[in-house]
């Protein structure tokens, strides 16, 4: 026996993504429901070799349905979350709305399964954001050998993360370049984004940071430990899909750069691509369509005591987002629900 599952969001990005995967990993479904706004009403999504028809996300009611994955954005979330979680339904919800809130876990399987009993208090869960998922999945056992002091980290994110919109930008950018009759104004960018890099992501805080900066602050915390101290900067880079982070740990422990390799070669969702030779890494363009956290660069800081560097590339749909949240559903399944 499966479960009920309902994806909300299904014409976009991440919720397409989160049926190809409930579909490739063949999570238990007995029923699944495709659910998007009214504009997108209609719209016919893949799931597996089936086609479903979308439903309206308006008026569908979750009574019976056992688990929804949300990849809606906040707003439509704090509107439709709570009606199916009030519903018995248990929402994984992909933005940023209840990720700080207490009474919600927020999970990345590899890091803190355990964290997913908490759900009943409000029955969400969140999942986070994608430059914090694969970020953790890569500090969380270098952290249980030596314990983290601090992470210095300069992410290079791809334009999906900014949605269709953001990949429709470069696209279109790119083209106009070698056109000198259309024009390529930033629409959803602040500045050119085509053969550009542009240091801003989110809102700007008062501090001088930005929002994105901020969630991979707080989310580290509440995802590994609330001690370790995180300073970030993000950049948004001429990339489709795949995020990368150059990651500075301090530890309070030695660790050795050949420890360190064998300890990620043995984490779970890591791949240690790893070799100081030309091309011996992984770029963002490799990474695409994979689940796995890809970790190469490893190597010593001698700047400090027990530093290392490392670089971490992942797919920001799939382990930043789509599969992180069927992860949370299969942590769901096995440690609560216990029906497929
Ligand atoms: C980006 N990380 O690359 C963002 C997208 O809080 O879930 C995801 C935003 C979020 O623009």
């Amino acid at each position: 026996m499966g479960y009920k599952v309902v994806v909300a969001g299904a014409t976009g990005n991440v919720g397409r993504e989160m049926l190809n995967i409930l579909a490739e990993r063949e999570f238990p479904v007995d029923e699944i429901a495709a659910l998007a706004s009214r504009k997108s009403l209609g719209t016919e999504v893949s799931f597996g070799d089936k086609t479903l028809k979308t439903q309206d996300l308006d008026t569908f009611d979750f009574t019976g349905w056992d688990i929804a994955l949300f990849a809606v954005g906040s707003g439509p979330t704090k509107e439709y979350a709570p009606k199916a979680a009030k519903a018995g339904c248990v929402v994984i919800d992909n933005s940023s709305l209840y990720r700080y809130d207490p009474d919600v876990p927020l999970v990345v399987p590899e890091v803190n399964a355990e964290a997913v009993d908490g759900y009943t208090k409000k029955n969400i869960i969140a999942n986070p954001n994608c430059s914090t998922a694969q970020m953790v999945v890569a500090l969380k056992p270098l952290h249980d050998r030596a314990r983290i002091k601090r992470v210095v980290v300069s992410t290079y994110q791809s334009v999906s993360g900014a949605g269709k919109e953001g990949i429709d930008e470069l696209w279109d950018q790119t083209k106009a370049i070698y056109n000198p009759t259309s024009e390529y104004e930033p629409k959803k960018f602040t500045k050119q984004i085509a053969f550009n890099v542009i240091p801003h992501i989110d809102v700007f805080m008062e501090d001088g940071s930005t929002k994105e900066e901020w969630k991979m602050v707080a989310e580290t915390k509440k995802i590994v430990d609330p001690k370790i101290k995180v300073t970030a900067t993000c950049v948004r880079v001429p990339v489709f899909v795949g995020h990368s982070e150059a990651v500075n740990i301090e530890f309070e422990d030695f660790l050795d750069e050949d420890e360190a390799r064998d300890i990620l070669r043995e984490a779970p969702g890591v791949m240690v691509i790893d070799k100081r030779e030309d091309g011996g890494y992984v770029s963002p363009i490799e990474c695409v369509g994979d689940y796995a956290t890809f970790i190469s660069r490893i190597r010593q800081d001698s700047t400090i005591d027990n530093g290392l560097n490392i670089w971490v590339v992942s797919d920001n749909l799939r382990k930043g987002a789509a599969l992180n949240a069927v992860q949370i559903a299969e942590t769901l399944g096995k440690r609560c629900l216990k029906k497929g």
